[in-house]
């Protein structure tokens, strides 16, 4: 097996084992392991998640959303690490994939985080949870999980014809060097003021790095992993590696920061046969 197979085999057996983590099987519970002592593996930890009432809003869509993060054998998982600036980050996903949120719940300490989001409807969500226990490497947990409330027409996730969008007087234009499954595809953004398409020069660093991006599958099963590029300075472009596991439509959200304010611009592609 050469590198670039290995390096694949390994992304391709990390998501199978993060999707199987992502069913809850009950069975897991009453097993018992040994703690080794060993490094905190994904399979080693468990994510607990509820959402309730908000208990500091009145409004109707406002929900408390709560993680809790437990060893197998039950024990809370207590440290973390700082992981780009936060201890975990949340991405909400409505399930047709038109409502995105990217959120940093606070810690309450006993594995337990916390925060309110506010739900543009009801009906399944997709909640992903990046972060780093202590002694452990980076993971990542998600879950469908139903939120009360009245439902909204699913919108259709449709690929778009132009990658050109614009969010709050920045025109951000997506350029990808070849979309076929299984291979490491480049994402180049090129950011101009939306109305004199002078090039950009004044980004702020988002979380450590210059942008944020994060990709989902249609069916939001798969959550494809993004780096962005080191050393990168303040625009006009910002470059990320990404591979897209098997063909078929994904949606990006791609987040940069101007002016101490975070925009998130959105695409939607098709991953050839
Ligand atoms: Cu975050």
């Amino acid at each position: 097996m050469n590198r670039r197979k290995l390096s694949l085999f390994t992304i391709v057996l990390t998501l199978t084992l993060l999707l199987s983590a992502c069913a809850s099987s009950p069975s897991w519970e009453d097993e018992a392991l040994p703690d080794t002592g060993g490094p905190l593996l994904s399979d080693d930890v468990q994510a607990f998640w509820t959402i309730g009432e908000s208990e500091s809003s009145e409004a109707e869509d406002v929900k408390r959303v709560r993680l809790e993060i437990r060893h197998r054998d039950g024990r809370p998982v207590e440290d973390f690490e700082i992981n780009h600036e936060k201890l975990l980050h949340l991405m909400v996903v409505s399930k047709d994939l038109s409502y995105f949120n990217h959120i940093h719940p606070d810690y309450k300490g006993g594995g337990v985080f916390e925060i309110d989001n506010a739900f543009p409807a009801g009906g399944d969500y997709r909640f992903i949870a990046d972060f780093k226990p202590a002694g452990g490497g980076a993971m990542t947990k998600m879950a469908w999980i139903q939120v009360q409330g009245r439902k909204a027409d699913p919108v259709p996730v449709t690929p778009d014809a132009s990658l050109d969008k614009t969010a709050e007087g920045t025109r951000v234009e997506l350029a990808i060097d070849r979309l076929a499954a299984n291979a490491e595809a480049t994402l180049t953004f090129s950011l101009s003021d939306a109305d004199d398409r002078e090039p950009i020069r004044d980004l702020q660093p988002y979380l450590g790095a210059i942008g944020h991006v994060v990709i989902l599958s249609e069916d939001g099963e798969r959550y494809v992993h993004v780096h962005a590029e080191e050393g990168q300075g303040s625009g006009p472009e910002a470059v990320f590696a990404a591979t897209f596991p098997s063909s078929g439509t994904y949606k990006i959200w791609a987040q940069f920061q101007r002016n101490d304010r975070v925009f998130t611009v959105s695409y939607v592609v098709n991953v050839p046969r």
